[in-house]
Protein backbone atom coordinates (compact mmCIF):
# COMPACT_ATOMS: atom_id res chain seq x y z
CA UNK A 1 0.00 0.00 0.00
CA UNK A 2 1.49 3.01 -0.54
CA UNK A 3 0.08 6.03 0.87
CA UNK A 4 -0.53 9.26 -0.24
CA UNK A 5 -2.15 12.75 0.66
CA UNK A 6 -5.17 14.85 -1.46
CA UNK A 7 -3.93 18.19 -2.50
CA UNK A 8 -6.07 21.23 -3.43
CA UNK A 9 -2.89 22.93 -5.03
CA UNK A 10 -1.26 26.43 -4.03
CA UNK A 11 -3.94 28.45 -5.12
CA UNK A 12 -6.25 26.49 -2.85
CA UNK A 13 -4.78 24.74 -0.55
CA UNK A 14 -3.24 26.57 2.90
CA UNK A 15 -1.23 23.56 3.92
CA UNK A 16 2.08 23.65 2.17
CA UNK A 17 3.48 20.39 0.62
CA UNK A 18 6.63 20.35 3.34
CA UNK A 19 4.11 19.94 5.51
CA UNK A 20 2.71 16.74 3.68
CA UNK A 21 6.06 15.90 2.69
CA UNK A 22 6.22 15.26 7.18
CA UNK A 23 3.81 13.31 7.12
CA UNK A 24 4.61 9.11 8.33
CA UNK A 25 4.96 7.20 5.19
CA UNK A 26 3.47 9.82 3.05
CA UNK A 27 5.51 9.41 -0.28
CA UNK A 28 2.96 10.34 -2.94
CA UNK A 29 0.55 13.70 -3.43
CA UNK A 30 -2.62 13.06 -5.11
CA UNK A 31 -3.46 16.77 -7.09
CA UNK A 32 -5.73 17.81 -9.81
CA UNK A 33 -6.08 21.04 -11.86
CA UNK A 34 -8.72 22.84 -10.57
CA UNK A 35 -8.71 26.21 -12.86
CA UNK A 36 -9.37 24.26 -15.91
CA UNK A 37 -13.05 24.01 -16.95
CA UNK A 38 -14.69 20.90 -16.80
CA UNK A 39 -14.78 19.77 -20.73
CA UNK A 40 -11.80 20.81 -21.73
CA UNK A 41 -8.24 19.43 -22.02
CA UNK A 42 -5.58 19.93 -19.15
CA UNK A 43 -2.62 22.01 -20.70
CA UNK A 44 0.60 19.95 -20.68
CA UNK A 45 2.43 23.05 -19.10
CA UNK A 46 0.19 23.33 -16.53
CA UNK A 47 0.73 19.89 -15.13
CA UNK A 48 4.36 19.58 -15.83
CA UNK A 49 3.80 22.98 -13.56
CA UNK A 50 2.05 20.79 -10.91
CA UNK A 51 4.23 17.98 -11.40
CA UNK A 52 7.69 20.00 -10.31
CA UNK A 53 5.84 21.29 -7.33
CA UNK A 54 5.26 17.62 -5.90
CA UNK A 55 8.63 16.29 -7.27
CA UNK A 56 10.52 19.20 -6.03
CA UNK A 57 9.98 18.72 -2.24
CA UNK A 58 10.17 14.97 -2.78
CA UNK A 59 6.97 13.68 -2.65
CA UNK A 60 5.44 11.66 -5.99
CA UNK A 61 2.93 12.62 -8.25
CA UNK A 62 0.86 9.64 -9.51
CA UNK A 63 -2.64 10.19 -9.08
CA UNK A 64 -4.98 12.54 -10.15
CA UNK A 65 -8.05 13.35 -8.26
CA UNK A 66 -10.72 14.24 -10.24
CA UNK A 67 -10.60 14.53 -14.00
CA UNK A 68 -14.24 15.43 -13.66
CA UNK A 69 -16.61 14.29 -16.14
CA UNK A 70 -18.67 16.87 -18.65
CA UNK A 71 -22.15 17.03 -17.31
CA UNK A 72 -22.64 16.28 -21.81
CA UNK A 73 -21.29 12.87 -21.10
CA UNK A 74 -23.54 12.06 -18.15
CA UNK A 75 -26.47 13.49 -19.93
CA UNK A 76 -25.13 12.49 -23.67
CA UNK A 77 -25.76 15.93 -24.76
CA UNK A 78 -24.85 18.00 -27.59
CA UNK A 79 -21.09 18.26 -26.78
CA UNK A 80 -20.19 14.79 -25.60
CA UNK A 81 -17.86 13.64 -28.49
CA UNK A 82 -15.84 17.33 -27.84
CA UNK A 83 -15.79 16.30 -24.47
CA UNK A 84 -14.80 12.62 -24.50
CA UNK A 85 -12.11 13.43 -26.71
CA UNK A 86 -10.91 16.13 -24.90
CA UNK A 87 -10.64 13.55 -22.23
CA UNK A 88 -8.55 11.54 -24.57
CA UNK A 89 -6.22 14.24 -24.70
CA UNK A 90 -5.98 15.05 -20.74
CA UNK A 91 -5.17 11.04 -20.14
CA UNK A 92 -2.57 11.22 -22.98
CA UNK A 93 -1.13 14.33 -20.96
CA UNK A 94 -1.27 13.19 -17.82
CA UNK A 95 0.56 9.64 -18.84
CA UNK A 96 3.65 11.86 -20.42
CA UNK A 97 4.26 12.74 -16.78
CA UNK A 98 3.86 9.13 -15.37
CA UNK A 99 0.32 9.40 -14.12
CA UNK A 100 -0.94 5.91 -13.59
CA UNK A 101 -4.49 6.57 -11.90
CA UNK A 102 -7.11 9.08 -12.57
CA UNK A 103 -9.75 8.84 -10.22
CA UNK A 104 -13.17 10.52 -11.02
CA UNK A 105 -17.19 9.89 -10.39
CA UNK A 106 -19.81 9.92 -12.59
CA UNK A 107 -22.22 11.48 -10.03
CA UNK A 108 -24.96 13.95 -11.67
CA UNK A 109 -24.70 17.77 -10.72
CA UNK A 110 -23.38 17.18 -6.67
CA UNK A 111 -20.29 15.50 -5.91
CA UNK A 112 -20.38 14.19 -1.91
CA UNK A 113 -22.84 15.62 -0.09
CA UNK A 114 -23.18 16.68 3.39
CA UNK A 115 -25.76 18.49 5.36
CA UNK A 116 -23.67 19.66 7.90
CA UNK A 117 -19.92 21.01 7.21
CA UNK A 118 -19.02 21.54 10.95
CA UNK A 119 -20.97 19.39 13.08
CA UNK A 120 -19.38 19.42 16.70
CA UNK A 121 -18.64 16.56 18.38
CA UNK A 122 -18.29 16.21 22.25
CA UNK A 123 -14.24 16.09 22.31
CA UNK A 124 -14.58 19.53 20.94
CA UNK A 125 -13.46 18.61 17.15
CA UNK A 126 -15.34 19.24 13.65
CA UNK A 127 -16.95 17.00 11.37
CA UNK A 128 -19.03 16.41 8.83
CA UNK A 129 -22.53 14.80 8.99
CA UNK A 130 -25.42 13.90 7.40
CA UNK A 131 -29.49 13.83 8.06
CA UNK A 132 -31.63 12.16 5.71
CA UNK A 133 -34.36 14.54 6.76
CA UNK A 134 -32.70 17.34 5.89
CA UNK A 135 -31.80 16.40 2.14
CA UNK A 136 -36.16 15.91 1.72
CA UNK A 137 -37.21 18.58 -0.78
CA UNK A 138 -35.09 20.66 -3.66
CA UNK A 139 -31.76 20.42 -4.19
CA UNK A 140 -32.28 24.58 -3.61
CA UNK A 141 -33.80 23.65 -0.38
CA UNK A 142 -31.19 21.49 1.04
CA UNK A 143 -28.49 24.50 -0.16
CA UNK A 144 -30.41 27.00 1.99
CA UNK A 145 -30.34 24.71 4.98
CA UNK A 146 -26.86 23.70 4.32
CA UNK A 147 -25.66 27.11 3.97
CA UNK A 148 -27.38 28.49 7.11
CA UNK A 149 -25.58 25.70 8.80
CA UNK A 150 -22.49 27.76 9.48
CA UNK A 151 -20.27 26.61 6.46
CA UNK A 152 -17.42 29.21 6.96
CA UNK A 153 -17.88 29.97 3.49
CA UNK A 154 -16.93 26.72 2.03
CA UNK A 155 -19.19 25.49 -0.62
CA UNK A 156 -19.58 21.86 -0.89
CA UNK A 157 -17.80 20.47 -4.80
CA UNK A 158 -20.38 21.19 -7.61
CA UNK A 159 -22.38 23.34 -5.31
CA UNK A 160 -20.60 26.41 -7.00
CA UNK A 161 -22.39 29.83 -7.38
CA UNK A 162 -21.71 29.63 -10.80
CA UNK A 163 -22.54 25.97 -11.83
CA UNK A 164 -25.92 26.57 -9.55
CA UNK A 165 -27.22 29.20 -11.63
CA UNK A 166 -27.82 26.47 -14.53
CA UNK A 167 -28.78 24.01 -11.24
CA UNK A 168 -32.76 23.84 -12.56
CA UNK A 169 -31.54 23.10 -16.07
CA UNK A 170 -29.46 20.84 -15.05
CA UNK A 171 -32.02 19.02 -13.42
CA UNK A 172 -34.31 18.66 -16.09
CA UNK A 173 -31.66 17.57 -18.29
CA UNK A 174 -31.00 14.93 -15.99
CA UNK A 175 -34.89 14.11 -15.11
CA UNK A 176 -35.94 11.66 -17.79
CA UNK A 177 -32.38 9.57 -17.86
CA UNK A 178 -32.87 7.21 -15.12
CA UNK A 179 -30.25 4.85 -13.94
CA UNK A 180 -30.87 2.85 -16.63
CA UNK A 181 -30.10 5.95 -19.21
CA UNK A 182 -26.94 7.05 -16.99
CA UNK A 183 -25.69 3.49 -16.69
CA UNK A 184 -26.16 3.64 -20.81
CA UNK A 185 -23.65 6.75 -20.94
CA UNK A 186 -21.27 5.88 -18.95
CA UNK A 187 -20.97 2.63 -21.00
CA UNK A 188 -20.86 5.05 -23.86
CA UNK A 189 -17.97 6.96 -22.01
CA UNK A 190 -16.02 4.38 -20.96
CA UNK A 191 -15.73 2.41 -23.87
CA UNK A 192 -14.40 5.12 -25.45
CA UNK A 193 -11.47 6.13 -23.29
CA UNK A 194 -10.51 2.56 -22.11
CA UNK A 195 -7.83 2.04 -25.37
CA UNK A 196 -6.54 5.04 -24.61
CA UNK A 197 -5.89 4.05 -20.72
CA UNK A 198 -4.40 0.83 -21.84
CA UNK A 199 -2.56 1.87 -24.47
CA UNK A 200 -0.83 4.56 -22.19
CA UNK A 201 -1.09 2.80 -18.84
CA UNK A 202 -3.74 4.63 -16.97
CA UNK A 203 -5.97 2.97 -14.40
CA UNK A 204 -9.18 4.85 -14.13
CA UNK A 205 -10.66 4.83 -10.49
CA UNK A 206 -14.60 5.53 -10.22
CA UNK A 207 -15.36 6.56 -7.14
CA UNK A 208 -18.38 5.55 -5.32
CA UNK A 209 -21.46 7.93 -5.00
CA UNK A 210 -21.74 9.49 -1.74
CA UNK A 211 -24.18 8.99 -0.32
CA UNK A 212 -24.51 5.96 -2.03
CA UNK A 213 -28.26 6.71 -2.41
CA UNK A 214 -30.39 8.77 -4.96
CA UNK A 215 -30.58 12.40 -3.99
CA UNK A 216 -33.10 15.20 -5.45
CA UNK A 217 -34.42 12.57 -7.88
CA UNK A 218 -31.36 12.57 -9.05
CA UNK A 219 -30.16 9.12 -10.68
CA UNK A 220 -27.12 6.80 -9.20
CA UNK A 221 -25.46 3.88 -10.81
CA UNK A 222 -22.32 3.12 -7.98
CA UNK A 223 -24.20 2.36 -4.84
CA UNK A 224 -23.09 -1.12 -4.08
CA UNK A 225 -22.05 -4.21 -5.24
CA UNK A 226 -24.49 -4.83 -8.20
CA UNK A 227 -23.67 -1.73 -9.26
CA UNK A 228 -20.26 -1.89 -9.47
CA UNK A 229 -20.67 -5.28 -11.02
CA UNK A 230 -22.50 -3.96 -13.64
CA UNK A 231 -19.44 -1.15 -14.07
CA UNK A 232 -16.99 -3.85 -14.40
CA UNK A 233 -19.43 -5.58 -17.19
CA UNK A 234 -19.23 -2.56 -19.65
CA UNK A 235 -15.60 -2.92 -20.27
CA UNK A 236 -13.56 -5.92 -18.38
CA UNK A 237 -10.63 -4.74 -17.88
CA UNK A 238 -8.08 -3.75 -14.80
CA UNK A 239 -7.80 0.10 -16.65
CA UNK A 240 -11.85 0.29 -15.55
CA UNK A 241 -11.89 -0.04 -12.08
CA UNK A 242 -12.57 1.94 -8.80
CA UNK A 243 -11.48 4.22 -6.20
CA UNK A 244 -12.72 1.73 -3.05
CA UNK A 245 -13.87 4.57 -0.80
CA UNK A 246 -14.60 3.22 2.37
CA UNK A 247 -16.48 5.85 4.18
CA UNK A 248 -18.85 6.71 0.96
CA UNK A 249 -19.71 2.67 0.38
CA UNK A 250 -19.94 1.98 4.16
CA UNK A 251 -22.86 5.14 4.48
CA UNK A 252 -25.11 2.46 3.37
CA UNK A 253 -25.65 -0.10 6.56
CA UNK A 254 -26.35 -2.97 3.61
CA UNK A 255 -22.62 -2.60 2.30
CA UNK A 256 -20.62 -5.15 3.71
CA UNK A 257 -17.56 -3.24 3.06
CA UNK A 258 -14.64 -5.68 3.54
CA UNK A 259 -16.55 -8.10 1.44
CA UNK A 260 -16.19 -5.46 -1.18
CA UNK A 261 -12.56 -5.16 -0.85
CA UNK A 262 -12.29 -8.77 -1.37
CA UNK A 263 -14.30 -9.02 -4.20
CA UNK A 264 -13.11 -5.92 -6.14
CA UNK A 265 -9.18 -5.74 -5.13
CA UNK A 266 -9.21 -9.46 -5.51
CA UNK A 267 -10.13 -9.19 -8.81
CA UNK A 268 -7.59 -6.34 -9.74
CA UNK A 269 -10.10 -3.58 -9.61
CA UNK A 270 -8.74 -0.94 -7.07
CA UNK A 271 -6.21 0.66 -7.98
CA UNK A 272 -6.64 3.60 -5.13
CA UNK A 273 -7.87 3.06 -2.06
CA UNK A 274 -10.07 5.89 0.11
CA UNK A 275 -9.87 4.70 4.04
CA UNK A 276 -12.34 6.66 6.00
CA UNK A 277 -14.54 6.15 9.17
CA UNK A 278 -18.19 6.65 9.70
CA UNK A 279 -20.65 6.98 12.59
CA UNK A 280 -23.87 5.98 12.50
CA UNK A 281 -26.34 8.40 14.61
CA UNK A 282 -29.60 6.06 13.06
CA UNK A 283 -30.28 4.27 10.12
CA UNK A 284 -29.28 6.08 7.46
CA UNK A 285 -27.65 9.30 9.13
CA UNK A 286 -24.09 9.39 10.34
CA UNK A 287 -20.89 11.65 11.05
CA UNK A 288 -17.39 11.57 9.75
CA UNK A 289 -15.47 10.31 12.69
CA UNK A 290 -11.98 9.59 13.74
CA UNK A 291 -10.03 7.29 11.71
CA UNK A 292 -9.63 4.89 14.36
CA UNK A 293 -12.15 1.30 14.53
CA UNK A 294 -13.52 2.46 18.41
CA UNK A 295 -14.77 5.93 16.94
CA UNK A 296 -16.49 5.09 13.95
CA UNK A 297 -18.78 2.07 13.18
CA UNK A 298 -16.69 0.70 10.61
CA UNK A 299 -14.15 -1.73 11.94
CA UNK A 300 -10.64 -0.63 10.51
CA UNK A 301 -8.79 -4.02 11.19
CA UNK A 302 -10.95 -5.75 8.97
CA UNK A 303 -10.87 -3.57 6.26
CA UNK A 304 -7.18 -3.42 6.17
CA UNK A 305 -6.82 -7.26 6.52
CA UNK A 306 -9.40 -7.42 3.56
CA UNK A 307 -7.25 -5.51 1.69
CA UNK A 308 -4.08 -7.30 2.59
CA UNK A 309 -6.10 -10.34 1.77
CA UNK A 310 -6.90 -9.73 -1.84
CA UNK A 311 -3.35 -9.12 -2.41
CA UNK A 312 -3.76 -5.16 -3.02
CA UNK A 313 -1.13 -3.55 -3.81
CA UNK A 314 -2.27 -0.43 -5.10
CA UNK A 315 -2.58 3.40 -3.89
CA UNK A 316 -4.36 4.88 -0.58
CA UNK A 317 -4.99 7.72 1.45
CA UNK A 318 -6.85 8.55 4.41
CA UNK A 319 -9.68 10.56 3.51
CA UNK A 320 -11.24 13.37 5.30
CA UNK A 321 -10.60 14.41 8.75
CA UNK A 322 -11.74 15.92 11.34
CA UNK A 323 -11.04 19.58 12.68
CA UNK A 324 -8.80 18.98 15.47
CA UNK A 325 -6.33 21.20 17.34
CA UNK A 326 -8.02 24.28 16.71
CA UNK A 327 -7.37 23.89 12.44
CA UNK A 328 -10.19 25.35 10.44
CA UNK A 329 -9.41 23.86 6.85
CA UNK A 330 -11.33 22.84 3.64
CA UNK A 331 -14.28 20.89 4.73
CA UNK A 332 -12.66 17.39 5.26
CA UNK A 333 -9.29 18.38 4.12
CA UNK A 334 -7.49 19.41 7.07
CA UNK A 335 -3.83 18.51 7.54
CA UNK A 336 -4.01 17.07 11.30
CA UNK A 337 -6.69 14.81 11.42
CA UNK A 338 -5.54 13.09 8.07
CA UNK A 339 -2.02 12.81 9.13
CA UNK A 340 -3.34 11.25 12.47
CA UNK A 341 -5.45 9.16 9.93
CA UNK A 342 -2.17 7.84 7.95
CA UNK A 343 -0.22 7.11 11.15
CA UNK A 344 -3.30 4.64 12.42
CA UNK A 345 -3.57 3.35 8.90
CA UNK A 346 0.00 2.77 7.60
CA UNK A 347 0.74 0.82 11.35
CA UNK A 348 -2.01 -1.31 11.05
CA UNK A 349 -1.08 -2.11 7.63
CA UNK A 350 2.63 -2.77 9.01
CA UNK A 351 1.43 -4.90 11.51
CA UNK A 352 -1.11 -7.03 9.29
CA UNK A 353 1.84 -7.46 6.89
CA UNK A 354 4.72 -8.72 9.02
CA UNK A 355 1.92 -10.70 10.94
CA UNK A 356 1.62 -12.60 7.53
CA UNK A 357 4.89 -13.12 6.44
C1 LIG B 1 -13.61 12.77 -2.46
C2 LIG B 1 -14.49 13.08 -3.64
O1 LIG B 1 -13.66 14.46 -0.91
C3 LIG B 1 -14.12 13.39 -1.24
O2 LIG B 1 -14.98 12.76 -0.64
O3 LIG B 1 -13.52 11.43 -2.26
O4 LIG B 1 -14.78 14.40 -3.72
C4 LIG B 1 -13.81 12.61 -4.87
O5 LIG B 1 -12.69 13.40 -5.09
C5 LIG B 1 -14.63 12.68 -6.11
O6 LIG B 1 -15.90 12.18 -5.91
C6 LIG B 1 -13.94 11.91 -7.18
O7 LIG B 1 -14.32 12.38 -8.38
MN1 LIG C 1 -13.92 9.38 -0.92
Amino acid sequence: MKFGMRWFGAQDDPIPLEYIRQVPNVTHVIGALFDVPVGEVWPMDKIIALRDQIEGVGLKFELVESVNIHDDIKIGGPKRDWAIDNYIATIKNLSAVGIKVICYNFMPVFDWVRTQLRHRLPDGSYTMAYQDALVQGTAQETMERMNANNTGGHKLPGWEPERLVHLQELLEAYAPLGAEGLAENFKYFIQAIMPTCEQYDVKMAMHPDDPPKALFGLPRIATDAQDLRRIESFYDSPYNGFTLCTGSLGENRANDVPALIREFAGRDKVPFAQIRNIKFTSDVDFHESAHPSAYGSLDMYEIMLAFYQAGFDGYARSDHGRDIWGERGRPGYGLYDRALGTSYLSGLWEAITKANR
